[in-house]
Formats: C-alpha cells, sequence, structure tokens
C-alpha cells in the first residue's frame, strides 16, 4: 500500500541528532512552535520509519509472537497519523493545535512498549528456548528500538513541555525536560529516598546514604550540569534498588547493621561521573553481562498484582539495560564494577557539558542489517572443554 511506500521513503532518512544544548537554545530564545512543528513532522517519521524497517529483520519466530505484532500495530497506527502533517500548513489555524493532540495521543499509545516487548521475548523463550544466536539478535535489536524510543519521546515531550496547554505546570526554570542547572547530588539523593521507601515496604530496613562531591573544575562548588533530570533519577534509582537490595539480603541477621551505600559525585573536564557503591557481596565477573541481557533477564512474569508489598525490589526485567540506554544516549555511559565476596562499584558518567551531549541514534542502513545476518561472537577463542583435561597424556614416556 501507500504507507508501505512511505515507510521506506523516511526510512532512507537518517535521523538528525540534537545536543543537549541545541535542545535548550531552541526552546529558550523565543520558541517558535511552527519551527519545531516543520522540523517534528518530518524528523518524528524519519525516526519511525527507522526502526519499523529494523522490526522486519528480527528473526521470523520471534516478529510473528502476538505482542509483537502488538507492537508493530501502534507502530504503523502512530505513523499513519503522522502522515496526516505532510500536507498541512503550520499557517492553518488548526494544525498546531491537531498536532499536538496527536503527539500526545501518540505517546500514551506507546506507553507500554517496554513491558509488551518483555512479554514477546517471553512468549518467544517458551516456545523456543534460549538461543545464543537469538539472544544477541535480540539484545542488539531492543537496544537499538529502546534508544529509538527514548528519542522519540524526548521529542515530543520538549514539544507538548514547551508548547502544550499545561506549561503552566512546568518547572519554570527547566526549558521542556531540561534542567539548565540540574543539581547532581540532588537527584541522587531524591533517587536513594524513592528507593529507600521501596526497600524499607519490602524489608523492613534499608542501608543509609552517603553522598561525597569533588569538583575538580570549581572546588567546594556544588556539581551541577545540564541535563534531563527525569532520566537521571531512572538510572540512580535503578542502582539504588539494586544496592540495597544486595545489602539487605546479605546483612538482614547481621547484628552490627547494615554497610552504607555510598555516592561520589565527581567533576572533571569533560566528564561528570557519578559513582554508587555497595558491600552488598557482588557479583561474579561471569554473571555481570547477564545483568545487562534483555533475553537472559525476562523471567516468566512475577504477575504484578494489586498487592503492592508482593512487587520485588529489583532484579526483574529491563531496568537495567535500560538505564544503560540512557546514559548512552547523550554519549554517557553505565559500568558495573563488582568485586565478588565484596560489594559493587555502579559508575554513571555524562558529558560535562551540554554542547558534547548529542542524541546518539540507531540509524537504520546496510551496516545495520549485517548484524541481523551475522550471530554472537565467532568462536576464535578455545573452548575449556575441548581442551585436554589431562596432561599427562603427553608424557614422553
Ligand atoms: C549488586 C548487583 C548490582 C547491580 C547494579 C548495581 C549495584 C549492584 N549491586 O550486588
Amino acid at each position: 500500500k501507500d504507507v508501505r511506500h512511505k515507510i521506506e521513503y523516511y526510512s532512507r532518512f537518517s535521523p538528525s541528532p540534537m545536543s543537549i544544548k541545541q535542545f535548550l537554545d531552541f526552546g529558550r530564545e523565543n520558541a517558535c512552535e511552527k519551527t519545531s512543528y516543520m522540523f517534528l513532522r518530518k524528523e518524528l517519521a524519519v525516526r519511525l520509519a527507522n526502526t519499523m524497517r529494523e522490526v522486519t529483520l528480527l528473526p521470523p519466530n520471534l516478529q510473528s509472537q502476538p505482542s509483537v505484532k502488538l507492537v508493530e500495530s501502534w507502530y504503523s497506527q502512530s505513523f499513519d497519523e503522522l502522515l496526516e502533517y505532510e500536507t498541512r500548513s503550520p499557517e492553518d489555524p488548526h494544525t498546531l493545535n491537531d498536532f499536538l493532540d496527536i503527539l500526545i495521543k501518540i505517546r500514551n499509545r506507546h506507553n507500554d512498549v517496554v513491558p509488551t516487548m518483555a512479554q514477546g521475548v517471553i512468549e518467544y523463550k517458551e516456545k523456543f528456548g534460549f538461543d545464543p544466536f537469538i539472544s544477541s539478535n535480540v539484545q542488539y535489536f531492543l537496544d537499538r528500538f529502546y534508544t529509538n524510543r527514548i528519542s522519540f519521546r524526548m521529542l515530543i515531550n520538549q514539544h507538548t513541555l514547551l508548547f502544550g496547554d499545561a506549561t503552566f505546570l512546568a518547572q519554570p526554570k527547566h526549558i521542556g525536560s531540561i534542567d539548565p542547572a540540574c543539581n547532581v547530588a540532588e537527584v541522587v539523593r531524591d533517587a536513594y529516598e524513592t528507593a529507600k521507601m521501596l526497600c524499607e515496604q519490602y524489608y523492613m530496613m534499608a542501608p543509609e546514604l552517603k553522598i561525597g562531591e569533588f569538583n575538580s573544575k570549581t572546588p567546594k562548588k556544588p556539581i551541577q550540569v545540564v541535563y534531563v533530570p527525569s532520566h537521571l533519577f531512572h538510572m540512580l534509582f535503578e542502582l539504588f534498588k539494586n544496592s540495597m537490595r544486595a545489602t539487605v539480603e546479605l546483612y538482614e541477621n547481621n547484628s552490627e547493621g547494615l554497610p552504607p551505600v555510598k555516592a561520589k559525585v565527581t567533576l572533571g573536564k569533560e566528564d561528570l561521573s557519578i559513582k554508587i557503591s555497595d558491600k552488598g557481596g557482588g557479583v561474579p565477573l561471569r554473571k555481570i553481562d547477564r545483568l545487562f541481557n534483555y533475553m537472559y533477564s525476562t523471567a516468566p512474569t512475577p504477575r504484578l498484582d494489586s498487592s503492592q508489598a508482593a512487587v520485588p525490589l529489583a532484579g526483574f526485567g529491563y531496568g537495567l539495560p535500560i538505564s544503560r540506554l540512557y546514559a548512552r544516549y547523550f554519549q554517557g555511559d553505565l559500568n558495573l564494577y563488582s568485586i565478588e565476596g565484596l560489594g559493587t562499584d555502579a559508575v554513571i558518567h555524562l558529558k560535562a557539558l551540554s554542547s558534547e551531549s548529542f542524541e546518539r541514534l540507531p540509524v537504520f542502513n546496510k551496516s545495520a542489517w549485517r548484524h541481523y545476518q551475522t550471530g554472537p561472537e565467532a568462536d576464535d577463542w578455545s573452548n575449556p572443554s575441548s581442551d585436554p583435561r589431562d596432561a599427562s597424556t603427553y608424557k614422553a614416556n
């Protein structure tokens, strides 16, 4: 149909990454709704089309799962609705308001994309089991798919917060979802307090927090960054839940009490780094990759019933891999350094300068296509089970 043709047309464009500084400058100086409209009607279609093409490269047995089909139908519907604006002039008195409405409708339609895709992965695993080739494809795909979704929602949020009719609700100093003077330690404290409430509900106890700051650029001044506080909160909340769970589970029967979770916020020339350290006993190196693996960490649903007390603190679902995508989205990263037997350091790296934090976006092209044709790292390292077990076989006599 005509829509197929349009998807193909728009997927040939690469997405245009914006820097946080550009988001800021655009939202500040006499923010122009018509300009934003003209940019978004094309850019949103390009970003949607790029991922929709990539969905078609998934292994057929995964693509055909009902949950994956449902998500695909949401993307088609949204793409369809955007196309209506291809021909609508920003001068038409209704266009801008209709566009605001449709963006909000699209955002809501896509609210449950993450749990629904997770359900699709579970459906696949129930039928076909765990397969390293599929797992590596799923990892590659979902990292890109969710990054695309983060970026899509970022663009929609900026437009609706700047030009929507709830602007009076917005935080006066924020530009859309961006805080030009985001106090990092405050977000750390906030994420800790929220995780602490959950932890206390679940375990009747929670470790204390100790925050330190080291500002190497302007010593003793509080560390600030131009950033999206909700993204930072999401990452920190996830890390605190994990640290608290590990700490409590290791120490709950210990009369000495719990060792605190420590946070250290550091500002350098290029990087702003946040380290969250726990003494929760750590994770063996062999198991660290699994914490970020979508296929591995989708456990057959711990049914989230109305009883809030049954919600586990952490360890189910996609919290860590998606937190890492948030960090990478603006050219940062999130890493775990765990010492088995002792504890874990989790480190978030952000760009200190908003002019360097460009969106990092997946592009649908030949190189992406090749990834789906090849599996995990080819086996060009020795495999312990095929090495000789008994060296005495080689004795000279
Ligand atoms: C752990 C496991 C983990 C994951 C992420 C962050 C902190 C921690 N601590 O023991």
